[in-house]
């Protein structure tokens, strides 16, 4: 009644999180990520980076060669932490996902390409960033990404983590119910550069004065199809017109 266990499936892709704050990683436990966990699709292991730190104060940073403002994470630290995760060999190394508002910039071709390894590791830094030959020292052992999610800074790479893995499980086969609905997005492979998709409705017919426009009403397929290709044509020029290709005459 209910109570069935799921129907047993293999491991798509192992995730490790190295960080200072692993307890901001709990989201991870919930909704979609939490679910492919839960099923079997999705291994998720968070490492608490100060377990590395050596000293009575367990200290993961110090001053900058060169002066400055704040805070650079010891590449000590971060080397014994990397390498106790890459000590759980697999056949073949990770990729090593490095958040830094330095990096490329995430996009949904980034995503694909990430959701094609079967094993990510991910290097949340805090501060002003982790010391450089940390990035120089891994790009000997296995491929590295620095990556960016957006023009914006954050305060350390967690948060970052959060968009990133999200974006990559929902690309993992048997992750989404229904493979369509993600077929059907703005960046989806495929369409990635828009356009965007236009606005959508659901019950009740009238809400606080509002009507579903009543073309989605009239059962006419082709309508709403066209309907459905102007709004998005209108929202991309209006929100991304980076995005609409230049009209030429
Ligand atoms: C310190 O904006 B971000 C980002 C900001 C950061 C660190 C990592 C990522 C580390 N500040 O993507």
């Amino acid at each position: 009644m209910g109570t069935e266990p799921p129907d047993p499936v293999g491991l798509e892709m192992r995730i490790d999180v190295v960080s200072i704050f692993v307890d901001y990683l709990a989201p991870l436990n919930l909704s979609l990520v939490g679910r492919a966990q839960r099923s079997g699709l999705l291994d998720v292991q968070l490492h608490d980076l100060r377990g590395h730190a050596t000293d009575r104060h367990r200290t993961v940073d110090d001053s900058p060669y060169g002066g400055g403002p704040g805070m650079v994470m010891r590449p000590d630290v971060w080397g014994e932490a990397l390498d106790s995760v890459l000590a759980q060999a697999s056949e073949s190394p990770p990729v090593l996902v490095v958040p830094t508002p330095s990096g490329e910039p995430f996009t949904a071709a980034v995503a694909e390409e990430l959701a094609g390894s079967g094993w990510l590791v991910f290097a949340c830094g805090r501060y002003e960033g982790i010391d450089a030959r940390v990035m120089t020292h891994y790009r000997d052992r296995c491929e590295v990404r620095e990556i960016s999610i957006g023009d914006v800074v954050l305060a350390g790479g967690e948060a970052a983590v959060l968009v990133m893995v999200e974006a990559i499980a929902r690309l993992l086969p048997g992750v989404l119910g229904n493979p369509a609905s993600a077929a059907d997005d703005s960046f989806a492979p495929g369409r990635a550069g828009g356009p965007l998709e236009g606005p959508v409705y659901t019950r009740p017919p009238v809400w606080r004065g509002l009507s579903v426009p009543p073309v989605l009403m009239s059962g006419d397929h082709g309508e709403v199809s066209r309907w459905r290709a102007q709004e998005s044509a209108d929202r991309s020029r209006a929100m991304r017109p980076d995005l609409v290709p230049p009209d030429v005459p």
